[in-house]
């Protein structure tokens, strides 16, 4: 098998990259093997002097054929893909980690509850571009949109979902490797879309709970600081 995706990273991200390959060798080898037909008839059919046209009406047991295993085909990876996307997109695994995402031309802003617990409120840790979660661990996304339909994408992860303006998306994922991972755009969102990308860095457990907390230490708005705590 030749590999041309992005290093996988998440527990479902294997199972999706399967679904991908069945996929495109089907469609591959069906590709393959109709246009080598054309080529052999049309070659094999050619004009010749003297060669008389051959009228036929066709032929019922081909053409049965041809489309029975087709939508039987089909039927099969209709099931196969529901089985994988039920368990992306239908099942929600208990999380303590919790980001709001939001997309606005052309930033990712990533969110993180302060010592409150709480999004949106003082303490509050925002980041731009850039995203640390810990590895092992089910992440849980919101993810919205400021202004147009960007599409928030982590190739690693094997996860892409729309940004709709108005509304608030979840979406999970769980690492399974450490290490630093692309955040993309993957939703032309005006002029500055291939500019839209960040960094995505999967800590391990422990590593991840020392960032935050140092994070949220230096998220606290300076009135409420120590003076002598000195700048961040
Ligand atoms: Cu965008």
């Amino acid at each position: 098998m030749f590999v041309w995706l992005p290093e996988v990273a998440s527990t479902y991200g294997p199972r999706i990259d399967h679904l991908f390959y069945v996929i495109l060798y089907l469609t591959g080898g069906s590709f393959i093997l109709t246009e080598a037909l054309l080529f052999y008839f049309a070659f094999k059919y050619r004009h010749r002097e003297g060669r008389r046209s051959l009228y036929t009406h066709g032929n019922s047991t081909v053409e049965v054929v041809w489309t029975v295993v087709p939508a039987v085909v089909l039927v099969v990876l209709t099931f196969m893909s529901k089985t994988v996307w039920d368990e992306v997109r239908h099942t929600w695994p208990d999380s303590d980690v919790s980001v709001l995402v939001t997309a606005s031309q052309f930033t990712w802003e990533v969110r993180y509850p302060g010592t409150d617990g709480k999004f949106e409120t003082d303490d509050d840790v925002v980041l731009t571009n850039e995203m640390h979660v810990p590895v092992g661990k089910p992440i849980h996304i919101q993810l919205r949109s400021k202004d147009v339909l960007h599409s928030f994408f982590l190739p690693n992860m094997r996860l892409k979902q729309d940004a709709v303006p108005g509304l608030t998306i979840p979406i999970w994922f769980e690492a399974t490797k450490t290490g630093d991972f692309e955040i993309a755009c993957a939703e032309l969102c005006g002029f500055g879309h291939y500019t839209m990308h960040g960094a995505l860095t999967v800590h391990p457990a422990e590593e991840y709970k020392t960032w935050l907390e140092e994070a949220q230490k230096s998220a606290i708005p300076s009135e409420q600081a120590a003076p002598s705590d000195g700048p961040a």
